[in-house]
């Protein structure tokens, strides 16, 4: 993860911040809304320095792809009716797939 982290990070400030969130979703195949990315950038970004460390890109990443399979299994697209899922709730996702 440090390793693709260190990609993304493309002026080597040691932090993704929005602009590189965005691109590093995007070159990932995770095709999301930019307000919807920029949205769950700032919301990982308890401090508001404006910038992720390589663990709170890592947990943004679990949660855009469950939110991508759940898009996936159930058919819905991602619009403003979207359920939001906090960072609070990534311990219930784990378990969510541990057990499925
Ligand atoms: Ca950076």
């Amino acid at each position: 993860m440090k390793v693709l982290f260190d990609r993304f990070d493309t002026d080597g400030s040691g932090g993704l911040d929005e602009k590189e969130f965005v691109a590093a979703c995007t070159l990932m195949g995770l095709n999301f809304p930019t307000t919807e990315l920029v949205m769950m950038f700032r919301e990982a970004d308890d401090d508001g320095s404006g910038v992720i460390d390589v663990e709170e890109f890592s947990e943004l990443l679990k949660i855009l792809r469950w939110k991508r399979m759940d898009m996936l299994t159930t058919g819905h697209t991602l619009n403003n009716n979207a359920p939001k899922y906090k960072i609070s709730s990534i311990g219930m996702m784990h378990n969510w797939q541990v057990s499925n």
